[in-house]
């Protein structure tokens, strides 16, 4: 009898484990293998957002959407192929922006340790590197994730709308184990990078819950029909500069999207979105174990994995 329980749970453990942490990530993982990989990932994330401060913001978001749709693993920067349907063509990914910098950065990565550090692990680094080169904070990031041979296109409607109300955000972050702490602070990635007319229009036009003067303003640029591409700053104060304004936007009801406004409508998260708004140090720590949090979601088939030698491709 003792022997026998003894047996189930030393034989349930390290299944258990399994499920609740995934891969055993390290923030020391490449130190003996490729311990260049740090210097390369914040070298070429300095050189592209000196040439275009966006990219720090469009790398932040092509993160989150491959960690979002089965875990961080990459499957976001898998190409088409004639039999096979990536998330690159699921319209939410319509607007990810920066496959060629990873490109670049994979290929200088691979030239300096072949066939040891994944692409997963590149875009966890360079989104760290990102928001800390426009003046948010640092943190440890953790390592060893693998990249997935396949993506599971359901899982493509997990990522949230900018059209969602408070409840539909708080369940869709729910869904990926982050409460909705985690969540408005992730949102506070909305402190930097530009959205399209298509995704703000019908906030500025008809939402009730936006200052007059800043519809106004953003109208300008995007028009009641056609310019759906049109740009705008998600955060008007101070688009390339990680720093807590996007709070401070939504308490003066200047929020781009209709999504933003909803964490400061008379709901469960205005009182931490006021505190965010007089308090960029407690929004950064937040924002980090939000973030570090995001970074461990495991894909569902941890086995279908491998280190690909171009992110674009299957091996
Ligand atoms: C809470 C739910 C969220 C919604 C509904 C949402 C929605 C959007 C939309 C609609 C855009 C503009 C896309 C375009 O018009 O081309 C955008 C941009 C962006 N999002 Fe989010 N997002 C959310 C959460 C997040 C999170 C968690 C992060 C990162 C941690 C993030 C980072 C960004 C960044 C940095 C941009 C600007 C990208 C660029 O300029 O290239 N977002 N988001
Ligand atoms: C961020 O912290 C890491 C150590 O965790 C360090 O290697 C890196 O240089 C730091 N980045 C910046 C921009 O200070
Ligand atoms: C939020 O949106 C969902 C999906 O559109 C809807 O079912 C739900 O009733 C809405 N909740 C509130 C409180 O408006
Ligand atoms: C550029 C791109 O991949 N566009 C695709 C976005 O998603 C829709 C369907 O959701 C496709 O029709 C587009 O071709």
């Amino acid at each position: 009898m003792k022997a026998s329980n003894s047996f189930l749970i030393l034989s349930l453990f390290p299944l258990l484990a399994s499920i609740a942490h995934g891969w055993d990530l390290s923030p020391t993982f490449y130190d003996n293998s490729c311990p260049e990989v740090y210097d390369i990932v914040q070298k070429a994330m300095d050189q592209a957002i000196g040439k275009e401060p966006r990219m720090g913001a469009s790398i932040l978001r092509m993160h989150f959407h491959d960690c979002f749709v089965n875990g961080c693993d990459a499957s976001l920067l898998l190409d088409d192929t004639p039999t096979f349907t990536g998330e690159k063509s699921a319209s939410p990914n319509l607007s990810i922006r920066g496959y060629e910098l990873i490109d670049d950065i994979k290929s200088q990565v691979e030239q300096a340790c072949k066939a040891t550090v994944s692409c997963a692990d590149i875009l966890a680094l360079a989104a760290r590197d990102g928001v800390g080169l426009l003046g948010g904070p640092n943190w440890t990031v953790d390592l060893g994730r693998r990249d997935s041979r396949t993506v599971i296109q359901q899982q493509i409607s997990s990522l949230p709308p900018p059209t969602a109300n408070l409840s539909t955000l708080i369940t869709m972050f729910a869904a990926k184990n982050l409460s909705p702490q985690d969540m408005t602070a992730l949102s506070g990635a909305h402190t930097i990078g530009l959205g399209q007319c298509k995704n703000f229009r019908d906030h500025i036009y008809s939402d009730t819950d936006v200052d007059p003067f800043f519809a106004a303003m953003r109208q300008q640029s995007c028009p009641s029909s056609g310019g759906d591409g049109n740009l705008a700053p998600i955060d008007d104060q101070s688009e390339n500069s990680f720093d807590n304004s996007y709070f401070k936007n939504l308490v003066v009801k200047h929020s781009l999207f209709h999504s933003d406004q909803e964490l400061f409508n008379g709901g469960s998260q205005d009182l931490l979105v006021w505190q965010y708004s007089n308090d960029p140090i407690g929004f950064f720590n937040d924002f980090i174990i939000a973030m570090v949090k995001m970074g461990d979601l495991v894909p569902m088939d941890e086995t279908n994995t491998e280190i690909r030698s171009n992110c674009r491709n299957v091996n």
